[in-house]
């Protein structure tokens, strides 16, 4: 599995004959999950991939902060991120994920973000303005985990006065 995934160029429908044999095993009881992988952490991160070698993830902003579900990416990989417009409103939608070179503002009809997270550790995905924050891991194909943690970017000079520089986006955690 580990392979199928490091060259996922090829891997669509390898993977998703892999996830076949995997799920139909363990289904006729020939083999539990733990002799398949011998790895619960494995187990999860396998799971969030889909047959299309794609992982899909929900972004929406929850209790003043962005929020990923799942919040554990998979390095190399590509994202898939469909915004919650219900929660991500405002300056909100403008969404940057700096490690990643991602920064895109979101609509109605537009709301989906595609990266491949190319590093393994801790990251920042914030609104232009650095006001909105959120956090997610992104491990190992093999689900190994990184201390690598992005050095938060410091607020920058204007960013304090989000919503009071007359655009009155209303992010900073009002809702
Ligand atoms: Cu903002």
């Amino acid at each position: 599995m580990k392979q199928i995934i490091r060259y996922s160029a090829f891997g669509g429908a390898t993977l998703a004959i892999a996830a076949i044999l995997f799920f139909s095993f363990t289904a006729s009881g020939i083999a539990t999950v733990g002799a398949v992988t011998g790895n619960a952490v494995k187990d999860a991160v396998k799971s969030q991939v889909s047959a299309n070698g794609i992982q899909e993830v929900a972004l929406s902003y929850k209790n003043y902060q962005y929020l990923l579900e799942p919040s554990t990416l998979t390095k190399g990989v590509p994202v898939r991120m469909t915004v919650d417009l219900a929660t991500v409103n405002g300056c909100l939608r403008d969404i940057v994920i700096a490690s990643f070179g991602v920064r895109k503002r979101v609509a109605e009809g537009d709301n989906i973000i595609e990266f491949t997270p190319d590093k393994a550790g801790t990251f920042t995905i914030a609104c232009s303005m650095n006001m909105g924050r959120g956090t997610f891991e992104v491990v190992e194909p093999d689900g190994t985990q990184s201390s690598y943690q992005e050095t938060a970017p410091s607020v920058a000079a204007g960013a304090a006065s989000c919503g009071a520089s007359g655009s009155g986006c209303g992010c900073g955690g009002m809702r």
